[in-house]
């Protein structure tokens, strides 16, 4: 085996074993597999792994709603993303499962060497507790206020606000995400990586690390800011027992990279081979990723690997995210787009979706999807541009020249042309660029189209025979160069077409360098059909309709969760809420946060000092010397690292907030019945 940089194991992000794989999801796996077949035909040894990540709170409650178990929850859904990568040609060497027995064993190794080595510590800390449920409350099954930016956040992240990474018992007014009731906080003992101790090797790292700039200067910039010691410790059963713990499992986010080690084994001991030549020996690791995990890959997962001493990932290589018809995605609000229901079970074939994902735009930049482009796409590159190419020069030559590949020089404008587009694309496939490679390839079928239409071999075929013969040759050789290099991209429909040219063996074990190879004279060619057909105006309406119908339904169904009304409460449950008039005396924004004002508010009986969700409603001029409704009996919470001492009323109008206000000025202090 060659040793050192041509041995490449390329992973991507692990999908979790929750929910069904939407158009999101193949935003990273597509160009991942691109990638993977860009290598091979550059000679590259590559071991291209993934599998699914079977751990963690929502898996756990998730299974509960659905009255299954984790474990029957994940085997569903790692059956369901095998088939669906499969069906969309993206090849993995091994699917594995975060859940498999090597998994357990690698994760237990590696977090015992940093155990052994001191980098982990215990320390007691104050986790959120459901009393009604029984128990601790890990991750999502809490859910409350980010304390750093007061929007409504997960326990283990603040998805909705700032983005951070939250650690247990950071979240404030925590309800236990199962019954709903408020949570009760309890000491309990947990261990810590020691991250902060990270701090320079982080550093220095992640100035070498390869991949999109973006991964690499996002978590430079954290690093620099704050560096916490990580909690790794859950109290659960589900997951994976932390050494010499059994009421513990290790914290899902460290058990799911090196899901990446344990699937490497896994190929490893079916193939005769020793995977320590990948994570003790150098070789080049490129893990390929959303653009939301960054923070794991380039922060958490190197220190764990430094610190047991396996070999660092040389590349992380992040996606941009994916829209839908230019809005976020989103589940809950019908933003999505099924890889099962909607794509694949519907005929539609998975190279076009390969194709649109990964020639859309830049790798690190937003994809947009809407059904109108997708067509469109089809319709003028694919069909249009790259497929008549193929069609008009198989057809002509076929009618012209008895089924074979004429005799005649090959142009050498066009076998320099063709080099040089072998260079642009292994360029844009080493540098992440997948838009860019794409792009010089369909310059290439651009070319083809030209040259074909500029020498006329409709009138030289009368004139010239054997000027013909050579034009043909030339365009056939174009296009033998545009189905090797489009192979990565869209490899079922280039094997079609290479059976259509005739040639021998299949293009997907082709190297780049046989696209410059003159074809062979006297071949006899295929069967000229069409690769691409043109997508109909009325099956993308069709399409485009379910979408839109689904979208409606999400809103519709939102609206009447948002508007049902709560359980009724005792008149005794109400009478304890003190509610007052109270005045606003100062009124300022809060640094960092556009929502956020500190109010002085004076109650009657004493000055407060108010945190409210108010800044998009009123600017702090408006507030000072009005009155408003106060809960003066609220516990105090901390937002923004600011101390709330009391709740302002308000109407809620999509987000904003109207304060509720008495029609005339009172007494502040005044009691509200
Ligand atoms: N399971 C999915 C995500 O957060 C998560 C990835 C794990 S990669 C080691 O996108
Ligand atoms: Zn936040």
């Amino acid at each position: 085996m060659s040793p050192g940089n041509d041995r490449i194991l390329v992973t991507c992000g692990l999908p979790y074993a929750n929910g069904p794989c939407h158009l999101g999801h193949l935003r990273t796996y597509v160009p991942a597999d691109i990638f993977v077949r860009g290598m091979r035909k550059m000679g590259k040894d590559v071991l291209f792994v993934c599998g699914t990540d079977a751990h963690g709170t929502p898996i756990v409650v998730n299974a509960e709603a659905q009255g299954t178990t984790p474990k029957e929850l994940v085997a569903k859904y790692h059956a369901h993303f095998d088939q669906i990568f499969k069906g969309m040609n993206v090849k993995f060497d091994l699917f594995g499962d975060t859940d498999d027995p090597e998994s357990h064993h690698r994760t237990q190794e590696i977090v015992k060497a940093l155990v052994e080595k001191g980098h982990v510590y215990p320390k007691e800390i104050e986790l959120a507790y459901c009393p009604v449920c029984d128990r601790f409350l890990p991750d999502r099954y809490v859910e409350g206020i980010c304390p750093y930016c007061g929007v409504s956040a997960r326990g283990d992240e603040c998805d909705q606000g700032c983005g951070r990474h939250l650690e247990p018992g950071e979240i404030k007014n925590a309800v236990c995400k199962v019954c709903g009731g408020k949570a009760e906080y309890r000491k309990q003992i947990h261990y810590f990586f020691k991250l902060s101790e990270f701090k320079d090797f982080l550093l220095k790292y992640l100035e070498t690390l390869g991949g999109t700039a973006s991964a690499r200067n996002y978590a430079a910039e954290w690093v620099r800011m704050e560096l916490k010691d990580w909690c790794i410790t859950r109290s659960m059963s589900w997951g994976i027992k932390f050494p010499g713990h059994d009421e513990l499992v290790v914290y899902v986010w460290v058990d799911a990279p090196i899901g990446y080690v344990a699937f490497t084994e896994e190929w490893c001991a079916q193939n005769n081979r020793d995977w320590k030549e990948y994570w003790q020996d150098g070789a080049k690791i490129v893990h390929f990723i959303g653009g939301d995990i960054v923070y794991h890959h380039c922060i958490f997962w190197p220190a764990m690997l430094k610190g047991a001493e396996y070999t660092l990932p040389s590349a992380v290589v992040a996606s941009g995210m994916l829209k839908i018809d230019d809005k976020k995605f989103s589940k809950s609000r019908g933003y999505v787009i099924w890889v099962k229901d909607d794509y694949l079970d519907r005929g539609l074939h998975p190279d076009l979706l390969r194709y649109y994902l990964a020639s859309y735009t830049a790798h690190n930049k937003e994809v947009n999807f809407a059904w109108k482009i997708f067509g469109d796409k089809v319709n003028t590159e694919l069909a249009g541009a790259f497929g008549n190419f193929l069609n008009r020069t198989l057809t002509f030559t076929i009618k012209n020249f008895e089924d074979m590949t004429p005799p005649g020089e090959i142009d050498p404008e066009v076998i320099s042309r063709i080099e040089g587009t072998i260079r642009e694309v292994e360029l844009g496939l080493e540098e992440y660029e997948f838009k860019k490679a794409i792009d010089s390839v369909m310059t290439l079928a651009d070319y083809g189209n030209s040259y074909f239409q500029s020498h006329e071999p409709w009138k030289l075929v009368k004139a010239d025979k054997e000027l013909a013969g050579s034009v043909l040759r030339s365009c056939l050789q174009i296009a033998k160069a545009l189905v090797i290099l489009m192979d990565p991209v869209m490899p079922s429909k280039m094997e079609d077409a290479w059976r259509q040219l005739g040639l021998e063996g299949t293009v997907g074990a082709q190297r780049f360098e046989e696209a410059a190879v003159p074809l062979p004279v006297g071949r006899k060619l295929g069967k000229p059909e069409i690769l691409f057909g043109k997508m109909e105006d009325a099956t993308i309406k069709e399409l485009d309709d379910i979408f839109k119908e689904r979208m409606i339904q999400a809103e519709s169904k939102d609206k009447k969760e948002k508007n049902k009304l709560m359980e009724t409460i005792s008149f005794e449950q109400f009478k304890g809420i003190d509610l007052r008039v109270g005045e606003i005396k100062e009124a300022e924004r809060i640094k960092g946060s556009n929502k956020l004002l500190k109010l002085v508010v004076d109650i009657g009986t004493e000055n407060r000092q108010v945190v409210a969700g108010i800044a998009e409603t009123y600017t702090p001029e408006d507030l000072v010397g009005t009155q408003a409704v106060v809960v003066a009996n609220l516990e105090r919470a901390k937002l923004f690292g600011v101390e709330s001492q009391a709740m302002l009323l308000a109407a809620d109008i999509g987000g904003k907030a109207l304060l509720l206000r008495p029609q005339e000025r009172v007494e502040p202090g005044t009691k509200v019945r």
